[in-house]
């Protein structure tokens, strides 16, 4: 498999199709969507939630009285914003990825003859219908990502993502930019979770539509955030982080499979 990604290099974003194969995709989204399936009980139970369409209505109270969102166990907050488990996370079956001849392809592209690492563990994400608050506002990933010198995000969807299920909305033309000052904390919109949403800028924004095994390429600094879910699905994903260099977080080294420690400062 051979990937052309002189546009990534312009832009700070490429969709690469058929990057992942059907056996893949099955791994993965068998995984993910136990675990979904899993995280909706406990948040049910742990919430006292009759139903689990009750949960909305918790997430507005919260927003209303911030406090209740924040004295809740950091787990259990996660997983209201959409993050699976670290024991999810930590599954090896999400090795998956960085083993799949496509993933492995597209590497060699992005940093070629370089030895490369993937951030330890990687995110995996769920946004139940109509659930705003899995949203990640408007950010660079160099602000959430300050442990890895040169990374490049690879973010990719294990259902099919449309005008209704959305994915990730790109701010085209940002791929260059500086790193922007986030706003002041508590300045509006003050997110529930996530850092605060850095200014529209004006740039025209895309949301790309992705079949399950496609993936999106992000650099460090292409302005980026999470589009609604209004469909009837649930949406699952997951988003790695590969770099070359040194990491002062866990990585994956992916020559010999191991998990590393953060190298010293
Ligand atoms: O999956 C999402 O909704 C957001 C993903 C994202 O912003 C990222 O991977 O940097």
């Amino acid at each position: 498999m051979k990937f052309e990604l002189d546009f990534f290099r312009q832009q700070g974003y490429q969709v690469c199709r058929g990057v992942l194969n059907a056996s893949e995709i099955q791994i993965l989204h068998t995984l993910l969507a136990q675990a979904q399936a899993q995280a909706c009980q406990e948040l049910q139970s742990a919430l006292e939630l009759p139903e689990l369409s009750d949960l909305g209505a918790f997430m507005s109270a919260c927003e209303r009285e911030p406090a209740r969102f924040e004295a809740l166990p950091i787990e259990l907050r996660k997983l209201l914003v959409g993050h699976f488990s670290l024991e999810t996370r930590l599954d090896p079956l999400l090795w998956t990825i960085p083993r799949s001849a496509g993933i492995q392809a597209l590497l060699a592209e992005i940093f070629p003859g370089q030895r490369v690492g993937m951030h330890m563990p990687p995110t995996a994400r769920f946004v139940l219908p109509g659930h705003r608050w899995s949203g990640v506002p408007v950010h660079q990933d160099i602000s959430y990502n300050r442990h890895m010198q040169d990374f490049v995000t690879i973010w990719m969807p294990l259902v099919p993502i449309n005008a209704r299920c959305g994915g990730v909305i790109i701010h085209e033309g940002t791929g260059a930019l500086p790193e922007q000052s986030l706003p002041e904390e508590g300045s509006p919109p003050y997110p529930l979770f996530w850092q605060s949403e850095l200014p529209d800028l004006g740039y025209p924004q895309i949301q790309p539509e992705f079949e399950p095994g496609d993936v999106l390429l992000l650099n460090p600094w292409i302005l980026h955030a999470s589009a609604p879910n209004l469909s009837d699905y649930t949406r699952l994903s997951v988003d790695c982080r590969f770099f070359t260099g040194s990491s002062q977080k866990h990585s994956l080294d992916l020559q010999h499979w191991q998990v590393l420690e953060p190298s010293p400062c």
